[in-house]
């Protein structure tokens, strides 16, 4: 190949490789503890990371896929224009996503638009992100707390069950919240060990009445365990809502405000 002036700076693949390397295990040495652990980067999820870490506690979204955003990149039927009700335009104001208010308190925004506008908002609140990793379990301790997750890589998770031997590894947080939406994952977990009631599952459509009800019921599930969006309706057997984004935006938000109050608690404490 002709010798070319170099565009690019001169530097190598063992340069690469130990940059990666370095700057992911030092982040990751650093949020083996943290003052709250979001699992689920989905709408709900997003938003209560955001807002928790705005207020300058360290926050760890883990997320099973490599990118985030859960549903809130499609409004419904593979159709990518999202919808909220009023008040969660508010949300969309905050994060500076452009909508259209197509009836009286409807309004429909870009999927792709809020979706990255909200994840960027995420990371700019200084939210550190474990992505391609998988919740297995909960920390547990004698008192009835959770007390962190325990995760594997995604990969890892989703190998065959009799390949053994490939053990996850244990976070500790402060607080513990459940986003991973309508399967409710860490409830369920307490729920198989006979630590908190059957789950009833999420009801039918009712968008009248699911999303003023998932906001009232978001809260704390457990001690050191607050649950938002879609896992409250399966927690509590709430109406769904269908391809309508507000209450998962609001609950984000309510988990978050329920979360900070218990931190401020914990240090007086
Ligand atoms: C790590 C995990 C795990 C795991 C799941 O589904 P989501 O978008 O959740 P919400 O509650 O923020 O929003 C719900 C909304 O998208 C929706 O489905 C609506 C409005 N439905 C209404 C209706 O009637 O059906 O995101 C959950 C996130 C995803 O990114 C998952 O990949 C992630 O959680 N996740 N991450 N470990 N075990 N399980």
């Amino acid at each position: 190949m002709a010798e070319r002036q170099r565009l690019f700076a001169p530097v190598g693949e063992k340069e690469i490789t130990r940059a990666i390397v370095d700057e992911f295990s030092k982040e990751f040495l650093d949020y083996v503890t943290s003052d709250v652990i979001v699992v689920g980067g989905g709408p709900s999820g997003l938003v209560a990371a955001k807002d928790i870490a705005k207020k300058k506690y360290k926050v760890l979204l883990v997320e099973r896929m490599n990118y985030l955003g859960g549903g809130f990149w499609i409004g419904g039927y593979l159709m990518n224009k999202v919808t909220v009700r009023d008040p969660g335009q508010k949300v969309l104001d905050e994060i500076e996503v452009p909508y259209k208010e197509v009836s009286d308190g409807l309004y429909v925004a870009d999927g792709p638009y809020a979706c990255s506008k909200l994840i960027a908002a995420t990371c700019e609140a200084g939210v550190k992100v474990a992505n391609m990793t998988m919740f297995d379990d909960l920390v547990y301790r004698e008192n009835g707390r959770v007390a962190g997750v325990v995760v594997n890589w995604t990969p890892i998770s989703n190998m065959p069950k009799e390949i053994t031997c490939l053990d996850p590894i244990a976070l500790e947080a402060k607080l513990v919240i459940d986003a991973t939406g309508h399967d409710a994952y860490l409830i369920s977990r307490l729920a198989k060990q006979g630590l908190y009631n059957k789950l009833p599952g999420h009801g039918s459509m009712w968008v009248e009445k699911s999303e003023d009800a998932l906001v009232e019921y978001t809260g704390e599930v457990a001690p050191g365990l607050i649950a938002c969006g879609m896992a409250v309706n399966t927690a509590f057997g709430l109406p769904r809502m269908g391809p309508t984004f507000g209450g998962m935006l609001l609950s984000g938000k309510k988990a978050a405000e329920v979360a900070i109050r218990r931190l401020q608690e914990q240090a007086r404490a």
